[in-house]
C-alpha cells in the first residue's frame, strides 16, 4: 500500500490577486480539497442561512467577519475533513485567525501572490463568477465559452456585489490593515519551525545549538 502524505496550505493574496484561480490549478494537479472561505460565505448568503443572512451586510461593505464567527466555521470544516490534503483560500484574513489555525493543524506551507492594487482593480471590474460553484471567469483573461454562462452547468454568471468600485477600495484598505500582518506572522512561524529543524539538525551531527559550522548544514 503507497501512503500518500497529507498536504495542509494557505493561498493568500490581496482580494482579486488571482487565489480563487490559482487554487483551482494547485488543487488539481495535486489533489487537494478547495476551501474558500468566501465560498462558504457566499453559500450561505445563497440557501439564506441564518449565518449568511447576518453576514451579507458585512461581505456587501468589503467589511470582514468577525474572528470568531469565521474560525469556527472553517475549523470544523476542516475537521470533517481531516485526513484529506487541502488548499485554503481566505482564510486566515487576521493574526487572530491566523492563531487558531495553529493551534489546530500544522501547515506545510503558505503561498502569497503578490499583484499591485492597480491591477487588482482592472481584474475586478471584468470578473464574473458562477455563485453555486465558485468558478470564476473574466471577460479578458479566461472568458467563458458562452458569454455569460458558466462553462459547466450552462448556468447565469453575476457580478459580485462587494465588486462595486467603492467596496473593492475598502476590501484593499483592509487587506493592508488586517491581513498583511498575517505574512508577517508565517515569516516568523516558518523562520522559527526552520531554525528548529537547523538545531536539530545540528544536534544530531554532534554540533552544538551555538556551533560555528551551522551555516554548512544542508537544509
Ligand atoms: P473572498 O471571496 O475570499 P477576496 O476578496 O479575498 O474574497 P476574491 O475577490 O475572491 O478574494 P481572488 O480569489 O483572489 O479574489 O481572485 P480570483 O477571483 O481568482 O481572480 C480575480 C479576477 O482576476 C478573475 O476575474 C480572474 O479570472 C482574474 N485573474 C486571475 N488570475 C489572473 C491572471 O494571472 N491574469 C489576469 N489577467 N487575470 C487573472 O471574501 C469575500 C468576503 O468574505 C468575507 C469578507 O467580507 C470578504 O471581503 N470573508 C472573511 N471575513 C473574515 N475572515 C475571513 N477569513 C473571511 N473570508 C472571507
Ligand atoms: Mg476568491
Amino acid at each position: 500500500m503507497v501512503l500518500q502524505r497529507v498536504i495542509r496550505a494557505v493561498i493568500m493574496g490581496p482580494p482579486g490577486s488571482g487565489k480563487g484561480t490559482v487554487s483551482a490549478r494547485i488543487t488539481k494537479s495535486f489533489g487537494l480539497q478547495h476551501m474558500s472561505s468566501g465560498d462558504i460565505l457566499r453559500a450561505n448568503i445563497k440557501e439564506k442561512t441564518e449565518l449568511g443572512l447576518l453576514m451579507k451586510a458585512c461581505i456587501d461593505q468589503g467589511q470582514l467577519v468577525p474572528d470568531d464567527i469565521m474560525s469556527r466555521l472553517i475549523l470544523n470544516d476542516l475537521r470533517k475533513i481531516d485526513n484529506s490534503g487541502w488548499l485554503l483560500d481566505g482564510f486566515p484574513r487576521t493574526v487572530s485567525q491566523a492563531e487558531a489555525l495553529d493551534h489546530a493543524f500544522s501547515l506545510d506551507t503558505v503561498i502569497n501572490l503578490n499583484v499591485p492594487f492597480q491591477t487588482i482593480k482592472e481584474r475586478l471590474t471584468s470578473r464574473w463568477t458562477h455563485i453555486p460553484s465558485g468558478r470564476v471567469y473574466n471577460t479578458d483573461f479566461n472568458p467563458p465559452k458562452v458569454p455569460g454562462l458558466d462553462d459547466v452547468t450552462g448556468e447565469p454568471l453575476v457580478q459580485r456585489d462587494d465588486d462595486r468600485p467603492e467596496t473593492v477600495t475598502r476590501r484593499l484598505k483592509s487587506y493592508e490593515t488586517q491581513t498583511e500582518p498575517v505574512l508577517e506572522f508565517y515569516r516568523l512561524t516558518f523562520c522559527n519551525t526552520r531554525t528548529m529543524k537547523i538545531l536539530k539538525k545540528a544536534v544530531f551531527l554532534g554540533f552544538s545549538s551555538k556551533g560555528e559550522r551551522q551555516e554548512n548544514i544542508p537544509l
